[in-house]
């Protein structure tokens, strides 16, 4: 089962040597994934994947390397479930035809209801084609569902030729201007009748040009998903996946055979027998709830921020050697930074050059009050992004100014104007003291 992958995460963060808990987790990792139907050569290749990215990238300054390590686990699982963001599901172009295929009992009359539904929520003129010729009461299934939405549904349940059941009916929809239009076909099951599926697919993707051909798979097909998806990819190649039965105990490992066999992505999942129970499929969000939510999501804010706090730090390194001065606009930074990541010191402790045990008369220089910030903040979220790049432009009136739109006092807008020089004035003198330790000890870097 996937939810084995939350407590791997667990017992990763607990694990006290970090190369062991590597080599655990990777493990656990693979284990989770095969149990949940994930083909073994997908197992291999997403955790050599991980293990290339552990030898060659070094964890940015800001991190744990326990987090670091989560951080690319959840990238490479992003990327494996289709992505790193949210699938584009809006039409391409319109109108817009979409062909649904799946063996029976999938769930595609069902979906093909769902996706009229959230188009036509979404403004588009949405049309249904009944193209299941072979279950006669697949007609009037789609016809009950399309009252049940208000779309209305072109079939003939007296004609058995699907082909020309769904030409029609998608000509029927152009001439009358419709945006969106999904054609249901028939799925069978069993002895000698799959491979007149497939021809009888092939027919009807030819005769129809369809803009994209979901395949609808169940969460709980497992194993099966590879072949059964390239045998489908083959009479009409497959743009989409959709899942159904999300809601269930299967946790849809098999679906990501199913994208590796076709090369298209999962777009929705279907989490229920109501026509409301689809959802825009979102690789990162899948990522993060097979990880645990609560586990990741620091993890994840932090990856956000450590760019911010790089920017910085190469900032502060030039204003240390000579270059240039920090401005408000950094300070503000700086002041973010604080709050998520911990004290400026630990910034300056990863510099190169700057060893971890330098005495620092910048500490008290340094550790501020939340409180403190807060009005700190809020004075420089009341300056122009003029006064914020050149602060030497804040005179008598414009702290006035400042501190009245604040809500604070101008002792307190001269106080900041004061940490800011003296952080200033605090990176410049740690170039001298970068010198002293060079000569003293030789280049550390
Ligand atoms: N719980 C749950 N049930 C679903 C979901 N999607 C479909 N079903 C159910 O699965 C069953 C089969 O759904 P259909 O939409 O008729 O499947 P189909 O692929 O059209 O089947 P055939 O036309 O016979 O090939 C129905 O009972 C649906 O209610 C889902 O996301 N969750
Ligand atoms: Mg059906």
């Amino acid at each position: 089962m996937l939810d084995n992958i939350k407590d791997a995460v667990k017992k990763f963060l607990g694990n006290s040597s970090y190369d062991k808990a590597v080599e655990e987790f990777i493990k656990d990792l693979q284990k989770a994934l095969i149990t949940s139907d994930v083909k073994v050569s997908l197992v291999l290749s997403l955790s050599n994947r991980i293990k290339e990215r552990l030898a060659k990238e070094k964890p940015p300054s800001v991190m744990e390397r326990k987090e670091w390590f989560i951080s690319i686990v959840y990238e490479e699982l992003s990327k494996f479930f289709g992505g790193d963001k949210a699938p584009n599901v809006l039409p391409s172009k319109l109108p817009y035809t979409i062909m649904m295929v799946g063996v029976q009992g999938s769930g595609k009359t069902t979906s093909t209801a769902k996706l009229a539904y959230f188009y036509k929520k979404k403004g588009y003129k949405v049309g249904l084609v009944a193209a299941d010729t072979y279950r006669p009461a697949a007609y009037d299934q789609l016809v009950q569902l399309g009252k049940q939405i208000q779309v209305p549904v072109i079939g003939d349940p007296s004609s058995k030729d699907a082909v020309s059941i769904s030409l029609k009916g998608k000509e029927e929809f152009l001439s009358q201007k419709f945006e969106v239009i999904i054609i249901d076909t028939a799925g069978r099951h069993g002895y000698g009748e799959e491979s007149s599926l497939l021809e009888e697919m092939q027919s009807i993707y030819n005769a129809v040009k369809p803009d994209d051909v979901i395949l609808v798979i169940d969460a709980s097909i497992g194993q099966k998903a590879y072949d059964l998806a390239s045998k489908f990819h083959s009479a009409a190649p497959i743009g989409s996946i959709l899942i159904t039965k999300m809601d269930g105990t299967a946790k849809g490992g098999g679906a990501l055979s199913a994208v590796a066999a076709t090369g298209a992505q999962i777009k929705f999942i279907g989490t229920g027998e109501r026509v409301t129970e689809l959802e825009v499929f979102d690789p990162r969000r899948f990522a993060s709830r097979l990880l645990g939510m609560g586990d990741i999501n620091t993890i994840i804010e932090k990856m956000k921020e450590v760019d911010n706090y790089e920017d910085l730090q190469k900032k502060m390194e030039d204003v240390i050697e000579g270059k240039g001065k920090l401005t408000l606009r950094d300070i503000y930074k700086q002041f973010i930074a604080l709050r998520k990541m911990g004290p400026l010191s630990k910034i300056l402790q990863h510099i190169p050059g700057l060893g971890v045990n330098l005495p620092s008369p910048s500490e008290d220089q340094v550790k501020l009050g939340e409180d403190k910030i807060k009005k700190f903040m809020a004075a420089m979220n009341s300056m122009t992004y003029k006064e914020l790049d050149n602060p030497s432009l804040i005179d008598r009136s414009r702290i006035r100014r400042i501190a009245e739109g604040a809500g604070i006092t101008a002792e307190e807008v001269r106080e900041l104007m004061k940490q800011y020089e003296a952080t200033n004035k605090m990176l410049k003198t740690l170039k001298k003291r970068k010198k002293d330790l060079e000569r003293m000890f030789g280049n550390m870097e």
